[in-house]
């Protein structure tokens, strides 16, 4: 009998004891208090500071009055952020694309931007130095042919997230779409060691498009030499000529800026991906739809 009430007023202290170690961490966990902005800082987590989308986020972060600053990173800190809050389910904001990997590993959804900051429907284009044409004739033919959809290249991207060294996955892909790639390929006739240097900063999808068509150039005989570098070099390299191309020209509203500071000595071959866009990027937990819901 004494045992007995011994043990009941035990079970009730110990219930006591929870109840009171519950009831404190709720009431003392500091982002159970915080808005969401406070959890994050205000910062939203952006790429690499030369990136198009960098100013357009921070010119949208002014239109839509809000006190968030747009943190410049690099794209792959970005992704590892991105993972890392996706985790515990903690609020971010990412500067996002279309395509990305990330839309198939992760439930990822674009902020509205009602009043059009970010731009709206983009095309990656294909663009080289002026007079291409006359000094690498069979590459510039296969550099205009080049074409692809968000799918193949979302497909390029995926495996070389998962793991697949760039070379094999690059390699694979072209066997799997000879279709595709003969389509490129064309009318151009072999080469023997001819150089041809191709430019791209070190964006996923930027990675996959310039090695599946650099591949192609080395099929087809060139010695290809593919250069990474920020996106002001790249295009600056585009424009005196150090570089030969990019694939990597995301219009009409990226890389505006970037497009009329060289025109007069790049000649644009038109897009090589229709259907690409880019935003502000939050997990589908998070109770934000809009850009406009970050205003002050
Ligand atoms: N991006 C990916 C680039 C172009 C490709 C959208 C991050 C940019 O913002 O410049």
């Amino acid at each position: 009998m004494i045992k007995n009430n011994f043990k009941k007023l035990g079970v009730i202290a110990l219930s006591l004891a929870v109840l009171t170690f519950v009831g404190c961490s709720s009431s003392n966990s500091k982002s159970a208090d915080k808005s969401i902005g406070e959890q994050m800082d205000y910062k939203i987590t952006g790429i690499d500071a030369g990136a198009g989308e960098m100013q357009l986020a921070e010119k949208a972060m002014e239109a839509y009055n809000t006190n968030y600053t747009v943190q410049s990173s690099s794209g792959a800190a970005m992704t590892q952020a991105l993972a890392d809050a996706y985790k515990d389910e903690k609020p971010i904001i990412v500067t996002g694309w279309s395509p990305h990997w990330m839309f198939s590993k992760y439930d990822l959804k674009y902020l509205e931007d009602p009043k059009g900051s970010m731009g709206g429907a983009e095309h990656i284009d294909t663009v080289v130095h002026k007079g291409l044409k006359e000094k690498l004739p069979s590459a510039y033919k296969i550099l205009d042919q080049f074409a692809w959809t968000p799918a193949d290249m979302e497909a390029v991207m995926l495996k070389i997230y998962e793991g697949g060294s760039i070379k094999d996955v690059t390699r694979q892909w072209i066997d799997d779409n000879t279709d595709k790639v003969s389509k490129w390929t064309e009318g151009a006739t072999k080469v023997d060691g001819d150089a041809i240097k191709i430019a791209y900063v070190a964006w996923d999808s930027e990675i996959a498009s310039t090695n599946i068509i650099g591949t192609v150039l080395q099929d087809m005989g060139y010695t290809v030499n593919l250069t990474q570098v920020d996106a002001g070099p790249m295009w600056a390299a585009l424009g005196s000529g150090d570089a030969d191309a990019i694939v990597a020209a995301w219009l009409p509203a990226t890389h505006k800026k970037y497009f009329s500071d060289y025109k007069d000595t790049i000649e644009n071959l038109g897009p090589n991906l229709e259907g690409a866009r880019l935003g502000l990027v939050v997990p589908t937990y998070m109770d934000i739809n809009s850009i406009a819901d970050l205003a002050k």
